[in-house]
């Protein structure tokens, strides 16, 4: 991947671009960073890159020409590049937005100074706008430079083990906390299970303690993330559940709703009545249809084998694909092999809304 950066501070990036595993990545040539100077595209003898504002105001706005000679340059050395303006005033950044700039052949990334840039530049002559986050910078070269590494890292290549960047992923919550020698440290001791060798303790552990930390210190990401992911299916539904289904999926922003209904007649008036409900004649058939799915059946008190809400809950912020929660009725035969925790589910109502509303962080 080629990425192109325009400023007028191009020594910015050289030592934040050289070091580690970016330096390492330009080495091996899996992502070439340039960086190209505003001002050689300011056609005066004093290469005047901004001016002051229409209509007043303090500071100075950069110039729409100037930046139109730049980016005029830039698609033309990189031909098909996406074309990125770091502005407080883009989308936030996000993990899936690296990953999705990624995937492209050649990125150009503009940066900002002084009190801003002419509205001209964002409207006309740029793809996108992104910020990094909700505080001021004093421009965008720094902005720059954070694009640049979370876009290398999911490279093939920049990351030494695949398998890190995929777990990565903010989506999937905390990490657990890692310890190294020495095993005590002053008075501050390294957990002790961590040091058992029990390698289901530890992984039990570890599991409780980021679903913890995640509760704890970023309920966002749990409740930002979870809802429009989740697949609800109810299984042989009373009257009652039957009629709560499409506001359970307004209220909690399910993605799919369903039910399972084996009695041919009922299912055929249940599926006149609630069009937006997806039916089943059992589940055998919706868990081949949805195989790929976590499946997740709850109980309220968790024996051997089960997940308890807290559990289920994590296991679902882990899942980046689609997750199934079954609830109401027997296990359904297709998704036993597709989750090994399967258990009876909470029947009724009342247990599903106090399940969603923790979910939700109601
Ligand atoms: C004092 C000027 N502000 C008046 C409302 C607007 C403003 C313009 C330019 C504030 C900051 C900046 C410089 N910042 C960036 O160019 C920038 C940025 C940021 O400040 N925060 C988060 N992400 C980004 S991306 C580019």
């Amino acid at each position: 991947m080629k990425i192109r950066v325009i400023t007028i501070f191009p020594e910015f990036f050289a030592a934040g671009l050289g070091e580690g595993l970016l330096g390492k990545a330009a080495d091996k040539g899996l992502v070439q960073v340039e960086t190209d100077d505003l001002r050689a595209y300011a056609g005066d003898r004093h290469h005047t890159v901004d001016d002051q504002p229409y209509g007043g105001g303090p500071g100075m706005v950069m110039k729409v020409d100037v930046w139109d000679a730049a980016l005029t340059t830039a698609r033309e050395a990189l031909p098909g590049c996406r074309v990125v303006l770091l502005s407080p005033q883009g989308q936030t950044l996000t993990d899936g937005g690296a990953r999705r700039l990624a995937n492209e052949e050649n990125l150009v990334l503009c940066c900002g100074r002084y009190e801003g840039v002419d509205e001209r530049v964002a409207e006309h002559l740029v793809d996108e706008q992104l910020s990094i986050g909700d505080y001021v910078l004093t421009g965008g070269e720094a902005a720059a430079l954070v694009v640049i590494d979370a876009v290398a890292r999911k490279l093939p290549g920049v990351v030494g083990r695949s398998e890190s960047v995929e777990r990565d992923t903010f989506t999937a919550g905390l990490k657990f906390p890692q310890y190294t020698r020495p095993p005590s440290y002053r008075e501050w001791a390294v957990p002790e299970v961590l040091m058992s060798g029990d390698h289901g303790a530890i992984e039990s552990w570890r599991l409780a303690e980021a679903e913890r930390r995640t509760r704890e210190r970023r309920p966002e990401l749990v409740v930002a993330t979870l809802p429009g992911r989740l697949r609800l299916v109810a299984v042989e539904p009373s009257a009652a559940t039957l009629a709560a289904l499409p506001e359970l999926q307004r209220a909690y922003g399910l993605a799919i709703v369903a039910a399972a209904i084996a009695d041919p007649e009922a299912r055929a008036a249940a599926e006149k009545a609630y069009p937006a409900v997806k039916f089943h004649g059992q589940l055998a058939n919706a868990g081949r249809r949805w195989s790929e799915d976590e499946w997740i059946h709850l109980a309220d008190a968790p024996g051997p084998g089960q997940l308890s809400f807290a559990q289920a809950r994590h296991r679902a912020i882990e899942q980046a694909a689609g997750v199934t929660v079954s609830f109401g009725g027997p296990a359904p035969r297709g998704a036993a092999a597709a989750a090994p925790a399967l258990v009876e589910a909470p029947k009724g109502l009342p247990a599903l809304v106090a399940w969603l509303d923790r979910l939700v962080g109601r």
